[in-house]
């Protein structure tokens, strides 16, 4: 089983992507099982093979420990780390080619809390790599795209997996701003060139070394184009996929 752990920016589309690509491994007969590690959400495109909510319980952690919102989803990430060999078992019968993680809409909550990384590792037996998606949203200003790329990195620190980086909800992006997205992606310089246009002053020195950094060492990597509405940059994801977790073709 190749798992992987979709995250991204809050309402990047994670959850309406686990549905798209299930659809897209479908389509080439390649078996797929879905998990919800989301214990607040109340509605969900697909539907889950294994759910978080079946194990914990969001509202009575709220009203037992008296806890906020935040508060409660941390509690219950937490306390799914007493579970993972229940959600393994469930997957173990399933035995798909693929597991899709959906993980919470607070990022931090997944990427950077211990039981996050340690509930990916254990139920993955480490076989895991991570999707990052940004919303295009974010290819509104280089400023934001940086900031992006920022995230995008410090979850790969995080992990410490292969990363497959993808812009969601490209459908959404007008021609101007998907081409000029496409001209910073392949061509690192124009993105700095653009970052350093829309403002130059002592703060966005540092952002500015980060990039350089990111740049220097190669670490910008692809970001996959994608579109759970028309199915854009699916094939391109499922390649990177199939690359990262068997080395090639599946069949
Ligand atoms: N136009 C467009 N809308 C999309 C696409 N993918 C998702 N959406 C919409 O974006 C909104 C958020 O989608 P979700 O899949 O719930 O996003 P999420 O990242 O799972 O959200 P959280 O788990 O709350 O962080 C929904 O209204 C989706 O219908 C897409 O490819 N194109
Ligand atoms: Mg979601």
């Amino acid at each position: 089983m190749n798992f992987v752990f979709i995250t991204g920016t809050a309402g990047s589309g994670k959850s309406t992507l686990a549905l798209s690509l299930e659809g897209r491994l479908h389509s080439s007969e390649v078996d797929v099982a879905t998990v919800n590690l989301d214990p607040g959400v109340l509605w969900l495109p697909y539907t889950p093979d294994v759910d978080i909510r079946d194990y914990v319980n969001y509202e009575r952690m709220i009203e037992e420990y008296k806890l906020g919102p935040n508060g409660a989803l941390v509690a219950c990430v937490d306390a799914a780390v007493n579970h993972v060999d229940e959600m393994k078992g469930e997957l173990e019968k399933l035995g798909p080619d693929y597991v899709l993680v959906d993980t919470p809409g607070q990022m931090e909550l997944f990427a950077y809390r211990d039981s996050g990384t340690f509930i990916a590792s254990a139920l993955s037996d480490n076989n895991f790599s991570v999707l990052f998606l940004a919303d295009s949203l974010f290819l509104n200003r280089a400023s934001d795209y940086v900031a992006v790329l920022l995230l995008a990195s410090s979850i790969n620190a995080r992990f410490k997996v292969p990363q497959i980086n993808c812009i969601s909800k490209v459908d959404l992006l007008p021609k101007e701003l998907y081409d000029r997205g496409l001209l910073w992606i392949s061509d690192p310089e124009l993105l700095k060139e653009a970052f350093l246009a829309e403002s130059h002053d002592l703060k966005t020195e540092m952002s500015e070394r980060l990039l350089d950094m990111l740049i220097d060492i190669g670490a910008l990597g692809e970001f996959i184009f994608t579109s759970s509405n028309t199915g854009e940059g699916l094939d391109d994801l499922y390649a990177q996929m199939q690359r990262v977790h068997t080395g090639g073709e599946d069949r």
